[in-house]
């Protein structure tokens, strides 16, 4: 019983990490607080998107997702043009 539970232990743990990667993009237009906001509250309804960290200074977006395999690019390109700004290289 006890081999099972840290053999189960291995297997879970690199599976944790692989759930947490971040998605950065860079994106164009933000100049305040407000743009911030705005583009936190469009990809947080992507489902997936479990925290947005949007610095208006540098335009650097940190998307954490739940799981990275099901939060397209496309979905958070479509999100952030409708939220009135762009996605870097698009
Ligand atoms: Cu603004």
């Amino acid at each position: 019983m006890k081999s099972l539970l840290s053999s189960l232990a291995v297997l879970a743990f690199p599976l944790v990490l692989a759930a947490s990667q971040p998605l950065n993009v860079q994106i164009k237009g933000m100049s305040c607080s407000a743009c911030e906001e705005k583009i936190t509250k469009a990809l947080m309804k992507i489902p997936g998107v479990t925290e947005v960290k949007a610095d208006a200074k540098t335009g650097m977006t940190t998307i954490q997702t739940a799981e990275k395999s099901k939060v397209s690019m496309d979905a958070i390109k479509a999100a952030v043009k409708e939220a009135g700004f762009s996605v870097e290289g698009t």
